[in-house]
């Protein structure tokens, strides 16, 4: 059992490899050759709006803050720096709670297989939630995910380090009070239908995070994020996946890549 990251992990590895090779036939001169595409960088951080009232989780984002909240559009094709991907919108909030994700996919052929908790959602249509508190000890590649499908299963990991072990250790046993609700805008897993797509609300209590920042974010403080996904259809010739790092190549976990979020007062 493996999680999506921890597979992309391993395309790093080969990528690295496949660079290694390419050096060693081409020569020195491959290095200087840059890519033609510039790596889109957003020049302000994201808003992340704060919640009052907090939204009602059902899966309907008829809430007020998501009225108020920033709307995310920029996503990109994994792999394929600077090719927009546009089936998602996504928005973030939070209060002294909890930080609340919604999402908003076009789906026209919705499949999942799974209901468990901490099952491996990637397989199926899936949304991602990647976030990078900064460290404050000695553990540097902390790194928390989220997973959630339109069954509401939800898949959690703390990696307190990659070189610790994956989502075998660090998956089970971290289960934060979080709460998904998705609705489905079409049939799900029948793929003789055209679908429009499907929403995710999303809660997680900001004591997920409490190894890393045990008092929780404060107004003004900047984290890193990655909205993610996978999008498996029938009208597709292989899976998209989608992520919020435009030149993310080396797996979801790539955070150094990651956009910058920033908290927002109350107001
Ligand atoms: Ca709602
Ligand atoms: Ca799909
Ligand atoms: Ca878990």
């Amino acid at each position: 059992m493996r999680s999506c990251q921890i597979r992309a992990r391993e395309s790093f590895r080969a990528a690295l490899c496949a660079l290694c090779v390419s050096i060693l036939v081409s020569g020195c001169a491959v290095i200087g050759k840059t890519s033609a595409v510039e790596r889109y960088v957003p020049k302000e951080p994201y808003p992340v709006v704060y919640a009052d009232p907090a939204p009602v989780i059902d899966g309907v984002l008829d809430d007020p803050v998501w009225k108020k909240a920033v709307p995310m559009e920029t996503f990109f094709e994994y792999k394929k720096t600077g090719v927009r991907v546009d089936i998602v919108r996504a928005w973030m909030a939070w209060d002294e709670k909890n930080l609340y994700l919604a999402a908003s996919i076009r789906d026209k052929d919705i499949w999942v297989t799974e209901t468990e908790r901490d099952a491996v959602l990637c397989r199926a249509d899936v949304v991602e939630l990647f976030v990078k508190p900064p460290v404050r000890d000695r553990y540097e590649y902390e790194l928390y995910e989220f997973e959630f499908n339109v069954w509401n299963a939800i898949w959690d990991i703390h990696y307190v380090g990659f070189g610790g072990g994956g989502d075998v250790r660090f998956s089970k046993g971290y289960e934060p009070d979080i709460v998904c609700r998705a609705t489905a805008r079409g049939t799900v897993n029948d793929w003789t239908d055209v679908d429009e797509g499907y929403t995710v609300e999303v809660s997680i209590p900001l004591d997920a995070f409490s190894r890393t920042v045990p008092e929780g974010p404060k107004a003004g403080d900047t984290w890193r994020y990655n909205v993610s996904g996978y999008d498996f259809s029938v009208y597709r010739r292989e899976p998209l996946l989608w992520t919020s790092v435009d030149g993310n190549t080396r797996g979801f976990a790539e955070y150094e890549l990651y956009p910058s979020m920033i908290f927002l007062s109350r107001e």
